[in-house]
């Protein structure tokens, strides 16, 4: 026995879950903290975290709290997440040294990917991926989501990367890094809160088992990097492209006029949008996070089924 303190706690359920080899989805905890606004980020944990129960799966949300990793939130940390001030952003480069120091944190995308694979989760589900962003030829402001991606066998449920993003470039990158992108129903990359990103996709297939299928093969053939499975909200549902495009530009100017950098970017983005629309991005963002989850649980049963 050492008496160290353990740096991952897993909970039961989801450690029963993995042990005989039942269906488990990652949830981030960025989007928690940093992506909506209180008190709906709360609701919507749990919203999501009941969708994919519904769907046979058990969900797993990541997070740090007081220097150590959780894998599965009970509702006491969820609304930690939810509402403790001192929740940073944590990205996979922050994870020892917040630990080490006993913080509290919400991963990304990079963040959650690592910590799942490193526990033996195949699936997670989020809302949109991080990217390039414009301007990035002088900011140098890339993701830290796609790097991760690169080297992380998970299968990430999403709807393509947040508009706030250089899509086309981001799409490069993705090709670059060897990450695997399939339209989900659909051969056109999803603009987050848009249905249509303007970019088309190579692949596309239309059950989650044609997923649970490639996870297969790619797993057989040990390719060492991420598939992105993009899910795009039905076009009755996506926030008006009017709307979008104005409340876009408009958070971009006001993120460059107050010198907004770093990982305060993206907050800074999709809070200006839920708060210049009138809240009618967060109606859509919720409605992202939800279906995603809802794919991504149909995906990792159909995952676990013997015969896939
Ligand atoms: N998608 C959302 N809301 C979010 C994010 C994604 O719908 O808040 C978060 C994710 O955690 C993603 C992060 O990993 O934004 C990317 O931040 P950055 O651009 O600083 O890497
Ligand atoms: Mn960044």
């Amino acid at each position: 026995m050492t008496s160290e303190p353990d740096l991952i706690t897993v909970t039961e359920e989801v450690q029963d879950a993995l042990a005989a080899g039942t269906a488990v989805v990652a949830l981030e905890s960025t989007i928690i903290s940093h992506g909506l606004p209180r008190p709906e980020n709360l609701r919507v944990a749990a919203e999501v975290e009941d969708i994919v129960r519904s769907r046979g799966a058990v969900p797993a949300t990541i997070a740090i709290l007081d220097g150590c990793v959780h894998v599965g939130l009970d509702e006491r940390a969820l609304d930690q997440v939810a509402n403790r001030d001192d929740v940073v952003k944590v990205s996979v480069r922050d994870i020892a040294t917040l630990i080490s120091r006993g913080g509290s944190g919400a991963t990304t995308v990079a963040a959650t990917s690592h910590l799942a694979a490193l526990v033996g989760i195949r699936v997670f589900a989020t809302g949109g991926l991080g990217g390039v962003h414009r301007e990035a030829r002088d900011s140098w402001d890339e993701s830290a989501d796609l790097n991760t991606l690169a080297v992380t066998p998970v299968t990430v449920v999403c709807s393509g990367v947040k508009s706030i993003l250089d899509v086309g470039a981001t799409l490069e990158r993705l090709e670059t890094l060897n990450v695997g992108v399939l339209g989900f129903g659909t051969h056109r990359f999803p603009g987050f809160y848009l249905t249509d990103s303007g970019f088309a996709v190579d692949w596309s297939v239309d059950t989650a088992q044609d997923v649970a299928d490639v996870m297969h093969a790619r797993g057989r053939l040990r390719i060492p990097s991420a598939l992105v499975v993009a899910n795009p909200l039905p076009i009755e549902e996506q926030l008006d492209p009017d709307v979008h495009d104005q409340v876009l530009e408009e958070g971009l100017r006001l993120a460059s006029a107050r010198n907004i950098t770093g990982k305060d970017v993206t907050p800074f983005l999709l809070d200006h949008f839920h708060r210049a629309s009138h809240g009618a991005s967060l109606i859509v963002n919720e409605q992202i996070i939800v279906r995603n989850a809802e794919l991504a649980a149909r995906i990792a049963v159909a995952d676990t089924q013997p015969n896939s």
